[in-house]
């Protein structure tokens, strides 16, 4: 048992206070607070990170914000105050976490972002970011469209299903669909709203677009499957065949995505790995163990067409 802890336990019991078991047992804590359950990939994330906290033997305190900034921020005092020995999170939005960053590295407590980055100047606020390139995935987005339009000079308008507005994925994969879009002037952006990566919203904007655009519209590029699985169903009511009339892009490679290719109404998805939890358990462990992680952990990922749907389903986890 090392001195910390065995002075914590002398203090709780002389003040007659109950001893926590994860501390009687020597657990790390660690405190997740997740932006929410918005979508398939959100659900996937989410069981990742608790199955490898369990696996890892580490003490989950887990909170869910309902997509709301300033419940992860009560849910980041919350571990604060329970002296976690880890903080991480996926920060909704990209700013505003300044104040109770500060709160936290002035507590000693380290902090992991993992899945979305911050914009904060000062990067001694946390050890470690691991998660996707989202500007990366974009432009994979962007490259597949282009190679799919070769050869043709009839104008493409795209309607563009953004994701959370000011979240990280949203801002990054619509720059790196745009900056490898914008080298043909025939690709335009005629309708860009967001579906805040949900279904329902997806969904509706899509009808809105449809409403407003109808059979103008050639590309849908939507920033999560969840928004373009919600924007096929618009389509189909609107009488239109997806896939087709429509060809669409989305992100993340989840199994409704699969599902959408093989019924040939999704035209290609880019992989975005919702599975970081035993990367996360390991970079929990190691600063522990007084390690120095890299600042930034990139995942691995790719690309899949329709037309390669059927053979990869199986072996997909998520
Ligand atoms: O693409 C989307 C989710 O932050 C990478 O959030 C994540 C995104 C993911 O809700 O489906």
């Amino acid at each position: 048992m090392n001195m910390q802890r065995r002075t914590a336990i002398a203090a709780l019991i002389a003040a007659g206070l109950p001893v926590p078991a994860a501390l009687a047992q020597g657990k790390i804590v660690l405190g997740f607070a997740q932006v929410g359950a918005e979508s398939e990939w959100r659900t996937a994330n989410t069981e990742s990170i608790k199955s490898a906290a369990k696996e890892a033997g580490i003490e989950l305190k887990f909170s869910d914000a309902q997509q709301k900034q300033e419940n992860q921020i009560k849910a980041i005092r919350a571990f604060i105050a329970q002296k976690v020995d880890v903080i991480a999170f996926s920060p909704v939005v990209e700013s505003g976490w300044g104040t109770v960053l500060r709160e936290a590295k002035a507590a000693k407590i380290p902090v992991i972002l993992a899945d979305r980055a911050v914009n904060e100047k000062d990067d001694t606020l946390w050890v470690s970011f691991m998660g996707s390139d989202f500007v990366e995935e974009g432009r994979k987005a962007g490259r597949w469209l282009v190679e799919k339009m070769k050869g043709s000079t009839t104008p493409v308008n795209i309607v563009e299903l953004q994701g959370t507005v000011g979240s990280a994925p949203a801002i990054d994969r619509k720059k790196g669909f745009e900056e490898i879009i914008k080298a043909d002037p025939k690709f335009k952006i005629i309708r860009c709203q967001t579906g805040d990566f949900t279904r329902a919203k997806g969904k509706e904007v899509m009808e809105a677009f449809l409403k407003a655009e109808g059979k103008k519209i050639n590309v849908l590029y939507a920033h999560n499957d969840d928004m373009a699985i919600g924007a096929i169903q618009a389509i189909e009511e609107a009488g239109m065949k997806p896939a087709k009339d429509i060809t669409i892009i989305s992100i993340d490679a989840v199994k409704g995505a699969f599902e959408a290719m093989i019924a040939g109404k999704l035209n290609v998805s880019v992989e975005c790995s919702p599975l970081l939890g035993p990367q996360l358990m390991q970079a929990v462990k190691d600063i522990k163990a007084g390690k120095t992680l890299p600042k930034r952990i990139v995942t691995e990922e790719g690309i899949f067409p329709m037309e390669v749907a059927a053979k990869e389903f199986p072996s997909r986890k998520y």
